[in-house]
């Protein structure tokens, strides 16, 4: 019988999902052979300080993965997941660190995109709000905001993307933190899947969870950085494990 928690009409369940979720989508993840990192210096690529000395490099490297997951498609990992919430309704939140939008186009609806949206753009200097994109920044030209613009001042268009050092949206910490909190009052599960547990805030929450007094899975290809804070630890691919881990009362 492979492992299963049982979910009753008091389960809370809170989702961590990291890149080895959609690996078997066939986007890349960060850490480890043939990661994103191995090819692509972090620091050059993921910081604000590799935007600011190189910004159509950082282009080029978000603009080849939106080419790349535009062209991915959701699998059983992410479907397992649309069928829980459709049980718990209000009782689930899916906080993914991914920025493929692929828990999106699965169907999942609670969703907190922690490190943002590979298909979102922002002003790298006003604080208009982030806007739907799609383009592909490959040819040179940098894009430029067209508001600040207006006041004579040229500032470039960046990707919605949470690097190191920057802050993630307090609001969707503040989201996540209620979510726990609520779900401790009942019975809180903690699910994460497919993450490295290297990136905090996110690698964190497992210890939140646990002084909240809730119960923890992990679900990962191997053991991870964070692997003895859990309760209870599934070696193997999501997109196999995940579909049959929800079993009812
Ligand atoms: C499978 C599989 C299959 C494969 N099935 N499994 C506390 C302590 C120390 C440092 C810090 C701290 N708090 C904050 C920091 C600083 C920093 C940080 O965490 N540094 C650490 C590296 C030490 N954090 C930040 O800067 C964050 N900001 C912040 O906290 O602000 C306040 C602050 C600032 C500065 C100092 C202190 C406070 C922001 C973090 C932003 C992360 N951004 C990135 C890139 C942008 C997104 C993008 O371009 O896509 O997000 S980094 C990268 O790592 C990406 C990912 O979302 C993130 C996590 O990686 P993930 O998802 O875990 O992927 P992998 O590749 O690492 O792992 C995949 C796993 O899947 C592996 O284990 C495989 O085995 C497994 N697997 N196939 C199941 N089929």
């Amino acid at each position: 019988m492979p492992p299963q928690f049982v979910i009753d009409d008091r389960t809370h369940v809170l989702v961590l999902t990291g890149a080895g979720v959609s690996a078997e989508s066939g986007i890349p993840t960060f850490r480890g052979s043939n990661g994103l990192w191995e090819n692509h210096p972090v620091e050059e690529v993921a910081s604000p300080e590799g935007f600011h000395k190189n910004p159509m490099l950082v282009w080029k490297f978000y603009s080849e993965r939106r080419l790349k997951a535009e062209s991915c498609e959701p699998n059983p990992g992410h479907y397992a997941f649309v069928e829980l919430e459709k049980k718990l309704g209000d009782r689930f939140l899916l906080a993914t660190q991914n920025v493929d939008a692929l828990h999106l186009k699965a169907g999942s609806q609670r969703v907190v995109e922690m490190h943002g949206n590979l298909y979102k753009t922002r002003c790298s200097v006003c604080d208009r709000p982030a806007f739907d994109d799609h383009t592909l920044y490959v040819n040179g030209d940098m894009p430029g905001c067209g508001r600040c613009d207006e006041k004579g001042n040229f500032a470039l268009l960046r990707p919605h993307i949470v690097w190191f050092g920057e802050m993630l949206d307090p609001a969707d910490l503040e989201r996540i933190q209620a979510f726990m909190l609520r779900g401790a009052k009942e019975r809180l599960v903690f699910v994460a899947a497919g993450t490295s547990g290297n990136v905090y805030p996110a690698a964190g929450l497992v210890d939140t969870v646990k002084r909240l007094k809730g119960e923890s899975w992990l679900v990962n290809a191997e053991a991870n950085a964070n692997v003895s804070s859990y309760d209870h630890v599934v070696i193997g691919k999501s997109g196999e494990i995940l579909p049959g881990l929800f079993g009812a009362a």
